[in-house]
């Protein structure tokens, strides 16, 4: 008789969960949810989290996004190896590589979250929380946490839980009565009619709070985007930039060998190679800018956008590079640069005696430390407000960057700088110095293949090899091009414009039907011919011969 008032509590789902114990007297147990319902309502929870995490830290304080802050902590714990591995696997796109695999191991929480909870919501809260956690504890640790960074996660957490909560009991309520009829077979008809009538009701109020979510989560999304973008706003704002002191000439018209194959010897803003440990483009804004200038010196300085753009200003192209470029990379651009002389400012407020160091900080907390001797020797170290005639692009630096010609990016180019500190060396180890990296790291003389690209197939007979050579501060003096191993053949040089910036060059060779091996080296203006030896990018920039090999036919 059982089996009758009974219906066996099958595996599958959804399910009703009545049974009938041996008294006879109804039981309703926890209702089980599908698989597919359960994971997205994780994934909905999860996402409606973020989505507010977003939204409140783009209004009140844009480094507490939860979400970013986790991936920052991750790339300032990443071992160096792995971050190496990266740079040299994603390039400049490191960043959005972290970021897709973050959106992946996220929806696979959350998810989880929902699979764990097919019954009692209490699992999946508890993974959310945990999630919750972490992204608390992120924003505890950055560098640059105040208080007011706490209002981000913590709605993030209450809103994850929320809606988690929230869709689950919905859910539940709906699926406990979808198969009612059966469910409660036995029961009399007008029972099952109001079930019928009740899962209706609530698959609706299922799909309703499910559209909800959705719809709320997406627009506190796109809302957060539109906050988070104040600086391209006081950016446009800017308008034109104040002229140089000196107005330079117009660079000479054969500064590269575009034609042969090599970069435009300027290049354009959007295709400047970028670096940084920025998850989230630091966002200020020309009318909150503040400097600071302390430490070791005589007056501290405090100067605003405005005081710095109406001071002499110097305009000068400069060749950055990275010191995770490895032998023919790409981490390298060139462009005018139009800013405020160091050496003024330093002057200015006066540089004690001792002071070695100029630490720089950006808003987000990244650190540089650069040689106070070499920005005070005469050369175009500045901070920049602009690059190829516009105002600093916001992924640059904007609304101010430093510049020095000749030291490698990680020690001289603080983007988004609003503190300087005169220390020494042994005072203070910047960001990149606390992970192996090198106190002083002048750029290395370097050249590079351009044109053929390596690995590629180009019609045999006379071929023309073009490329780049590079010795900022020092100059090139000559480069020299090899086939197959045989002798040095001097490559033509475009036009020198400075030897802050990178040199063309390019040369042809005679090449019959077959697999060929090229080679560059350049000598620099001290008399140094790079060295074959190849060395690894840490600590102080790749050392050897770029080469390549091409198939003519
Ligand atoms: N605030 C900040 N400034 C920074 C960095 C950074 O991570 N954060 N990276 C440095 C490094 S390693 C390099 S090579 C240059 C790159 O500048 P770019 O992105 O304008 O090419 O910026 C430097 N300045
Ligand atoms: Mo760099």
């Amino acid at each position: 008789m059982t089996s009758n008032t009974n219906p066996a509590p099958a595996a599958c789902e959804p399910q009703a969960m009545v049974t009938t114990t041996a008294h006879g007297s109804t039981q309703i147990r926890p209702r089980r949810l599908g698989a597919a319902i359960a994971g997205l309502i994780g994934v909905l929870g999860v996402a409606s989290a973020l989505a507010v995490g977003d939204l409140i830290a783009a209004v009140v304080s844009p480094s507490s996004s939860p979400f970013l802050a986790v991936g920052e902590q991750f790339i300032r714990l990443t071992p160096e190896w792995l971050k190496q591995f990266a740079i040299a696997t994603f390039g400049i796109y490191d960043k959005l590589a972290l970021l897709i695999g973050m959106a992946l191991v996220i929806t696979l929480l959350a998810a989880v979250a929902g699979l764990a909870s097919r019954q009692r919501p209490a699992p999946g809260l508890v993974v959310i929380a945990v999630m919750g956690v972490l992204g608390l504890a992120s924003i505890l640790a950055s560098p640059t946490f105040a208080l007011f960074d706490l209002m981000a996660p913590l709605a993030s957490s209450a809103v994850g839980l929320a809606v988690f909560a929230g869709l689950h009991h919905r859910a539940i309520a709906a699926a406990g009565r979808e198969p009612a009829g059966q469910a409660v077979a036995g029961a009399d008809p007008g029972t099952a009619a109001t079930s019928a009538e009740d899962t209706g009701l609530d698959r609706r109020r299922l799909l309703w709070a499910t559209g909800g979510v959705i719809a709320g989560a997406g627009a506190a999304g796109l809302l957060g985007r539109l906050f988070s973008s104040t600086a391209e706003a006081s950016r446009a704002a800017v308008g034109s930039l104040p002229s140089p002191a000196q107005p330079r000439t117009a660079p000479p018209p054969q500064a590269d060998f575009v034609s042969a194959g090599t970069p435009p010897w300027l290049t354009p803003n959007a295709d400047f190679y970028r670096i940084d440990t920025a998850l989230q483009v630091p966002q200020l804004s020309t009318g909150d800018y503040e400097l600071r200038i302390h430490g070791m010196v005589d007056r501290e300085q405090r100067l605003s956008y405005d005081d710095l753009r109406s001071r002499r200003l110097i305009e000068a192209p400069i060749t950055m590079t990275c010191v995770s470029n490895a032998v023919g990379g790409s981490l390298m651009s060139n462009a005018m640069f139009l800013g405020v002389p160091l050496a003024d400012l330093l002057a200015e407020a006066g540089v004690r005696p001792g002071a070695t160091q100029i630490a720089s900080t950006s808003v987000d907390g990244f650190t540089t430390g650069t040689p106070v001797d070499v920005v005070t020797d005469g050369r175009d170290a500045m901070l920049a407000i602009g690059q190829n005639g516009r105002p600093l692009p916001v992924e640059h630096g904007f609304p101010v960057r430093m510049v020095v010609p000749g030291l490698y990016g990680f020690v001289s180019g603080c983007k988004w700088i609003t503190d300087i500190e005169l220390t020494t060396f042994e005072a203070f180890t910047p960001y990149w110095e606390q992970r192996g990296w090198a106190q002083r790291a002048p750029i290395k003389t370097q050249s590079r293949i351009d044109a053929p690209r390596t690995d590629t197939t180009v019609p045999a007979g006379r071929v023309t090899v073009a490329g780049t050579a590079w010795a900022q501060h020092t100059g090139i003096a000559a480069v020299d091009v090899s086939a197959d191993g045989g002798a040095w053949q001097r490559a033509e040089l475009a036009d020198g414009v400075s030897i802050d910036t990178w040199r063309m060059w390019k040369t042809t060779f005679e090449l019959p039907p077959g697999r060929h091996r090229l080679q560059v080296r350049a000598t620099d203006r001290s008399g140094y011919t790079q060295t074959p030896k190849p060395s690894l990018t840490i600590p102080d920039g790749a050392t050897g011969w770029h080469t390549i090999t091409v198939t003519t036919a």
